[in-house]
């Protein structure tokens, strides 16, 4: 369902950047659950550059059952760049929902005239997908932008609307990069670290697909997945 997806960002990445892989804890990379016929699998990629340090993606196939593309891109913390957020999941073909979002780090108004704004004219061409549903395990306030897709849709709105509007954030996305304001005084890298980190925190201690992750691959496994290689910079809560 979302494999062309995938596609397309490592086209983007490999082709823009000069990559280089960046380590997954071992035993995290892959996994394969065997619930006789409910089958699934998980796979993660991980890779860094000047610009990102860390871009990672993960791809869950179990079949009709369950289809997600999951990516997170962490700028490097000499910029105050949101990070890209994907989440793309479908449960059957009838129940998909959508999320992608320029994640901002800050909040007031000069930090998203600058980085939020630029969303807008592509979100309008996109109203559909953004669907203004109700957040229940998250705060909409927090790290995500007044711009983001968040949609429960069908097949067919993901080939014909999904994917143009997918290319067009993530070229948006590197243009951004590309004339992003370098930061070098150290209480202002100091701050980018501190607000990735809070991020990571944030994002572990409510991350939805915990539940699905036991599930699949046990609850031990499901915990690593996620403090020591989805949002690695979190400690885990006790
Ligand atoms: C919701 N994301 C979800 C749900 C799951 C995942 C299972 C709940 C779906 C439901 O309501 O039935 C899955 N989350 C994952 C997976 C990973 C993960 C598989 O981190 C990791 C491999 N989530 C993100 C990112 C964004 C995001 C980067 O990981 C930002 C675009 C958004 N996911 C997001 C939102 C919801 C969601 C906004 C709805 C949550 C809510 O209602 O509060």
């Amino acid at each position: 369902m979302f494999q062309p997806f995938k596609e397309y960002l490592e086209e983007e990445l490999f082709s823009r950047f000069d990559l280089s892989s960046r380590s997954i804890p071992a035993g995290l990379e892959s996994n394969l659950s065997d619930r006789g016929k409910n089958q699934a699998t998980i796979q993660s990629w991980c890779y860094q550059c000047p610009q990102l340090r860390k871009i990672r993606y993960t791809y869950i196939d179990a079949g009709e059952t369950a289809q997600v593309f999951n990516s997170v891109m962490y700028p490097s913390h000499n910029y105050q760049m949101p990070l890209l957020g994907i989440d793309f999941l479908s449960f059957g073909k009838k129940k998909i929902l959508v999320v992608l979002d320029f994640q901002p780090l800050f909040r007031d108004r000069a930090y998203l005239d600058k980085y939020i704004e630029p969303m807008r004219t592509v979100r309008d061409k996109y109203n559909e997908l953004a669907q203004n549903l109700e957040m229940k395990f998250y705060d909409a306030n927090q790290y995500f932008s007044k711009y983001l897709l968040f949609a429960k849709t069908d097949a067919d709105t993901v080939v014909n609307r999904l994917f143009p509007a997918y290319q067009e954030y993530i070229q948006l996305y590197w243009q951004m990069l590309e004339s992003a304001e370098q930061f070098t005084a150290p209480e202002q890298v100091q701050r980018i670290i501190k607000a990735q980190q809070d991020y990571d925190q944030y994002s572990a201690d409510r991350d939805p697909a915990h539940g699905l992750f036991s599930s699949y691959f046990g609850s031990e496994w499901a915990e690593r997945f996620l403090y020591e290689f989805l949002f690695e910079d979190a400690v885990p809560l006790a």
